[in-house]
């Protein structure tokens, strides 16, 4: 196939503004002495909004090849929604990405599907590229098996989707992330080509060949070699190893 892998970093409500610069700058510098080539596998970060001015002019004014988007969005347009964050806030700081639907916003904010598609639909219409993530938790892997729960959560995502639109879907299966205990490749490449069918279904076979599935949950450097093996798994979304620069560039240079 020819999708280009992606190695999102997720830093969720870690390092403020000027840790960040010193982090991206670290980063780019660790990754370019490494001989990275960026045109083979794409690396995005995602700093808290308070982050992102100071990465944009970071990345701008040193030409760093790094892709950047929000950890969410509003499903707003704009108006009064205190403390929201709206697509065009974001497409304005010339963010390319934003993560739509985390489990983390789904468990402790009550994002519910309809939620995840409304904002899925507020980023499409600012031209950003929503990494909508999907995942099953413990239970539900118990009670309907590994791919219901994500395939249902990806239709309600896409329920606004009308056109063969630019997206990323992230598996995360909620009982990996953070946990230490990721999910073997084989259960990550089972469930990725459950959600490349569902794309096919909904968005046409050519959306879904060319549409990033990405895997998160306790990726680190040991066991993504693993993950980008499989036929269906486009590359991760990495929460506390992307923290760690060695680390995270470790998992970025899989290879
Ligand atoms: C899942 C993941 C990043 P971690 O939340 O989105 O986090 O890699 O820490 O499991």
């Amino acid at each position: 196939n020819t999708r280009v892998p992606l190695i999102a970093g997720n830093w969720k409500m870690n390092l403020d503004h000027l840790q960040a610069i010193a982090f991206v700058q670290k980063l780019a510098w660790s990754l370019k002495d490494a001989g990275h080539d960026f045109t083979s596998t794409e690396v995005a970060v995602f700093p808290p909004f308070t982050d992102l001015r100071s990465v944009q002019t970071l990345v701008t004014a040193d030409k760093l090849p790094l892709a950047y988007g929000g950890q969410d969005v509003s499903t707003q347009e704009s108006g009064a929604y205190t403390g929201e964050i709206s697509a065009a806030f974001l497409a304005a700081l010339e963010c390319q990405y934003v993560l739509i639907g985390h489990s983390e916003r789904r468990t402790l904010h009550n994002e519910t599907d309809e939620v995840v598609a409304a904002k899925v639909t507020a980023a499409l219409k600012h031209n950003l590229v929503p990494i909508i993530c999907v995942g099953e938790t413990a239970a539900d892997l118990e009670l309907h098996g590994p791919s219901a729960v994500p395939v249902a959560q990806l239709k309600a995502a896409l329920a606004g989707v009308e056109n063969a639109a630019d997206i990323v879907v992230a598996y995360e299966p909620v009982w990996a992330i953070g946990s230490g205990q990721a999910a073997t490749p084989d259960q990550a490449e089972q469930v990725a080509a459950q959600l490349r069918l569902t794309l096919a279904e909904v968005l046409g076979q050519d959306v879904a060949d060319k549409t990033r599935i990405l895997y998160g949950g306790s990726v680190k450097g040991v066991n993504i070699a693993g993950f980008m093996k499989e036929p269906n798994v486009d590359g991760a979304l990495v929460g506390g190893a992307s923290l760690d620069i060695t680390e995270f560039s470790s998992i970025v240079r899989f290879q």
